[in-house]
């Protein structure tokens, strides 16, 4: 299973082909735009998510509502192209830098001066224009349908928000449908109302004050089968893929698998959690304080992942930079900008750990089809209750 995307966050469209599902997976079409809406929502945001209504279009890889087992081509569109249309054209256009909207001033951590100065880009806006987590639409979309192989398989995935700058969320161990409605329902996606209203009120005053701030995610994976990835090479232990992927979405600055760093701050009887036994459960652990996996497997117990998101950099409060046309110091000044945008990055993470699990999943199991998937897992789980 893999994807590639294309697409810029002023172009026309994100792109995206998965390679490697499965036939006869019945699609959801609405639930895979509720995934994309869940990403656009949250208190904090800017205007452009007013201006954009995501939806999945699908050119490719489904018939009559079923994926066919070719590749599945993927299409989120941009209505904030409409605005950009001569700035991101891909003929050459005439007219002047500020035409152009040439970008000679790089914003401190973003893409921006690296970018150019590695792709030895004077414009740049054309490192912005990729670089921006717009891209993240379209990975929801892909994890979308991750999500959905999982759930025909009984494996849920829910996502909750544990801090914003300053404010954390006091932990709640609620059953996984319980917590997915109830993150549902908050505007900043966390279990507790008065922590909502904390939030809110810290995202206002960062917002006044022209900054911004960022916070820690956790995404909790239930019903993933014994023994996904491996602990025999290096590139096929899963907690490592996933930590990957997460490090991957944009301004996330850090993983942890379970307890994480707090691991380090304890002894190992406080850490590994017991191993027990009893018919109707078999093989189980008392804790999960190591978050799903040992060895890079798999244990059965709920995959936990925890992200860092730093504060997005575009901030109204300037910070020194150098123009790369005069090499002079300027402070940055910008038009638009989320305050705070750890909410929908919680839904990014969800899509980005479930695309990481489906593949570990058919990687196990192999099968073409739905039908031979299912087969393999239940002769998998029959060999697994004899042991
Ligand atoms: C982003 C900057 C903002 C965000 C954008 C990510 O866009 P713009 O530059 O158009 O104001 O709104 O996020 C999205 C468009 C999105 O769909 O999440 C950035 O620089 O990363």
């Amino acid at each position: 299973l893999r994807y590639l995307t294309a697409g810029e966050t002023h172009g026309p469209q994100l792109t995206a082909i998965v390679e490697g599902m499965p036939s006869n997976l019945k699609l959801d079409f609405e639930e895979l735009n509720f995934q994309l809406h869940r990403r656009q929502k949250g208190y904090g945001r800017g205007r452009r998510m007013q201006i954009e209504k995501d939806t999945a279009k699908i050119a490719g890889g489904v018939r009559h509502g079923y994926t066919t087992g070719a590749p599945i081509a993927l299409v989120v569109e941009n209505n904030d192209w409409k605005h950009w249309q001569n700035i991101m054209n891909i003929e050459p256009i005439e007219g002047s830098d500020e035409d152009k909207r040439r970008v000679h001033r790089p914003r401190p951590g973003h893409a921006d001066l690296n970018g150019g100065m590695k792709y030895n880009l004077k414009d740049l806006r054309n490192v912005l224009e990729r670089s921006s987590a717009r891209e993240t639409a379209i990975r929801v979309a892909c994890g979308g349908l991750a999500r959905q192989l999982l759930a025909e398989f009984g494996i849920k995935v829910a996502g909750q928000v544990i801090r914003i700058g300053e404010i954390e969320a006091p932990y709640r161990d609620l059953p996984i449908d319980e917590l997915i409605a109830v993150t549902e329902a908050s505007s900043v996606r966390v279990t507790d109302p008065e922590t909502e209203k904390k939030m809110e009120a810290y995202i206002d005053l960062i917002k006044q004050e022209g900054d911004s701030v960022g916070g820690v995610v956790e995404c909790i994976v239930e019903g993933v089968p014994i023994g996904l990835g491996s602990h025999v090479q290096y590139d096929r232990k899963l907690d490592a893929r996933i930590a990957q992927g997460v490090m991957s979405i944009n301004a996330f600055k850090g993983v942890e698998i379970g307890i994480g760093f707090e691991a380090g701050e304890l002894r190992g009887s406080q850490v590994h959690d017991e191993i027990l036994y009893d018919e109707e459960r078999g093989y189980h652990r008392r804790t999960n304080r190591l978050g799903g996996f040992e060895g890079g497997m798999t244990n059965g117990m709920p995959v936990v992942v925890r992200g860092v998101m730093k504060p997005i950099p575009t901030l109204y409060k300037p910070l020194q930079s150098v123009d790369i046309d005069t090499k002079e110091a300027f402070t940055a000044q910008v038009e638009r900008s989320d305050a705070c945008a750890v909410p929908a990055a919680s839904v990014v993470m969800e899509h980005v750990v479930a695309w990481e699990i489906a593949k570990a999943l058919l990687e196990k199991f192999g099968g073409d089809s739905i039908e031979e998937i299912r087969a393999n897992i239940a002769s998998y789980e029959e060999q697994l209750g004899r042991y």
